[in-house]
């Protein structure tokens, strides 16, 4: 637990936030800037959104002695990614009135809009509120977006697994009502005890929380890089419960060796809806009251696991459910890629899986994206799914209207350029970072397709086409795309600078291992030359890149 008299600012902010309203109101009145005052930018994120600049005009606007170009970027709630086919046309709508237009989807089966100006805002989360859309707790101390392993052909049980997404997101939800008072004019309720929170109190959480659920045998979701992990339990077609995980996260801070990257550790399992919701909730509570608030580089749950131990953790959280956990149940992950192209579930109905490069649906010269995706959504015939691999699903085809469908995706070329990527790249994750990301030290994925371009002849020249291998890019080591849980990582340290990462399993169950420090291109595909020789000659049968490079450069070590 924190020292009282040594709480980090944001805690301070928090709790004087008069739940979560701040000043958010008198800053978005004030016209002389774009920005919002600076303690509000914290309490913005409870709401779902981040202030941001455009990097790329910092330099010119500063030598025109102008302020930064502030824009803001906003996230939606959209727990285990589904997207109705009404909504997306209605997120379609606004991204073009009021954003870049572009439709980001992230890590965490989200949207994102970039480039809001502050008078945009308001009438953007109306507009949003008016089609059911919300971006409450999609950042900030609290419990983010839950992810859900996204194909719905995983399992005949999806549906029922997918279902706790949902229910896991509203039971988390604040109770404070500032999102309605300060966004959609709601009045102002007299009573303040209406709107305790016993859960988040008036502090919130030390940090960030996310929940991922996975359905094996695919862990899309990389359910151990969360604070908390749920593993589907699923015996005869029937959901048993879960297994949980605890103390994944992956941010690193260059030079600070108190930082780590740690996947989640099991600590048992459990089998009512009841017991599934008393165990999340008292997981988040020890964290809650046992974890740092004074350096909140230290203050995700990782941290306060280790600080504790597993036992004791597990001990905490079974005190105050009053029951304790089972043993955890047998499971098997055996792949984390996206599963591209038609297939059908259990139900008979189909769903078609497509690439979006970096998760960016936008009209360019080669592929109408945007417009073929708003076709697809006014036939009224599907649903969109979004992948924790920033790649969409559209759900819900009935046999009948498969063929209408799939005529949009061909006329479109969708087909044709989702079977045209190499499976390196349509396996490949790369973060946001510049021009928006404040926090971004090099480049992700205005880059990773370029690069990905000079890495696929080196797999060419090894006929390694075949390999189901996962690189992820990231600008910084905070680890957006989580690079840490790749095969190959690159994680940015300056402008035109990665280190490079190898050693990750192939199912997301074994973080990789820092390999080669601020490598610029050259040298990038110059070591990839190299260890793509030792995998094609040394390699055992069968054994994937990410196992070969642990067993010959880690092991060894
Ligand atoms: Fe992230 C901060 C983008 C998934 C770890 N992340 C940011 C910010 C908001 C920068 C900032 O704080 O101002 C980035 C906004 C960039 C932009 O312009 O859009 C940003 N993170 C993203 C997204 C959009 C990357 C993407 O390209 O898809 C992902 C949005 C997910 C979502 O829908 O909620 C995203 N971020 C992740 C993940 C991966 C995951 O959760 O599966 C991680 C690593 C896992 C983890 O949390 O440990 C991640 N983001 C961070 C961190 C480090 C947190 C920490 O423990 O220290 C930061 C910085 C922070 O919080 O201080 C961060
Ligand atoms: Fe920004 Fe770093 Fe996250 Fe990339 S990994 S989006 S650069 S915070």
């Amino acid at each position: 637990m924190s020292d009282k008299n040594n709480l980090s600012a944001i805690e301070k902010i928090k709790t004087a936030s008069d739940g979560l309203r701040g000043s958010i109101p008198e800053s978005l009145q004030d016209e002389i800037t774009g920005a919002i005052r600076e303690d509000d930018t914290a309490v913005l994120k409870f709401h779902g959104m981040y202030q941001q600049d455009d990097r790329d005009r910092r330099e010119e606007r500063a030598d025109k002695k102008l302020d930064r170009l502030y824009t803001f970027m906003i996230r939606l709630r959209l727990p285990g990614g589904f997207i109705s086919a009404k909504k997306w046309i209605a997120a379609n709508e606004i991204a073009g009135e009021n954003s870049t237009g572009v439709i980001k989807i992230t890590t965490r089966q989200t949207l994102q809009l970039h480039g809001l100006i502050k008078s945009k805002i308001r009438p953007t989360i109306q507009s949003f509120s008016q089609a059911g859309l919300d971006s409450i707790a999609t950042c900030g101390d609290i419990n983010r977006n839950v992810s859900c392993t996204s194909h719905p052909g995983e399992s005949a049980i999806h549906a029922q697994v997918f279902d706790y997404a949902d229910r896991i997101s509203s039971f988390l939800m604040p109770k404070t009502n500032a999102y309605y008072e300060i966004w959609l004019d709601e009045e102002k309720i007299a009573e303040k005890s209406d709107e305790e929170d016993p859960l988040y109190q008036d502090r919130y959480l030390p940090r960030k929380f996310k929940i991922g659920i996975a359905i094996p045998p695919n862990n899309d979701v990389d359910v151990f890089t969360n604070d908390l992990g749920l593993v589907a339990i699923i015996e005869n077609d029937e959901l048993k419960g879960f297994n949980i995980a605890i103390g994944g996260g992956l941010s690193t801070t260059h030079g600070n060796t108190s930082t780590y990257a740690r996947l989640g550790t099991t600590i048992g399992f459990v089998d009512t809806e009841e017991k599934i919701m008393k165990t999340i909730y008292e997981i988040i509570t020890v964290q809650r009251d046992f974890g740092n608030r004074s350096d909140r580089k230290l203050a995700r749950l990782k941290y306060t696991l280790d600080r504790m131990g597993v036992d004791a953790y597990r001990a905490e959280v079974e005190k105050r459910t009053g029951f304790k956990l089972e043993p955890a149940r047998q499971y098997e992950f055996t792949q984390r890629a996206d599963r591209y192209g038609w297939l059908q579930n259990a139900q008979g109905v189909w769903y078609y899986t497509l690439f979006i490069e970096n998760g960016r649906v936008l009209d360019d010269e080669k592929l109408a994206l945007k417009t073929a995706l708003l076709e697809v959504a006014k036939t009224d015939k599907t649903n969109f799914l979004f992948t924790s691999s920033q790649n969409m699903i559209i759900s819900d085809v009935a046999d009948k209207d498969k063929a209408a469908i799939n005529e949009i995706l061909e006329r479109f070329k969708i087909i044709e350029h989702t079977e045209a990527a190499s499976h390196l790249r349509k396996n490949a994750i790369a973060c946001v970072a510049l021009p928006t990301c404040p926090l971004a030290l090099a480049e992700g994925q205005r880059y990773m397709p370029s690069l990905i371009s000079k890495i696929e002849p080196l797999i060419a020249k090894y006929q390694l086409q075949n390999e189901s291998i996962i690189m992820r890019m990231t600008g910084c080591p905070n680890g957006c795309a989580r690079p840490y849980a790749a095969e190959i990582g690159f994680v940015g340290t300056a402008a035109g600078r990665y280190n490079l990462h190898v050693g990750g399993d192939n199912q997301g169950e074994r973080l990789n291992t820092l390999y080669k420090e601020s490598l610029d291109e050259a040298s990038i595909l110059t070591e990839l030359d190299n260890l793509f020789t030792t995998f094609k000659t040394e390699r055992n049968a069968q054994e994937s890149f990410g196992d070969f490079s642990y067993r010959k450069y880690v092991l060894k070590n």
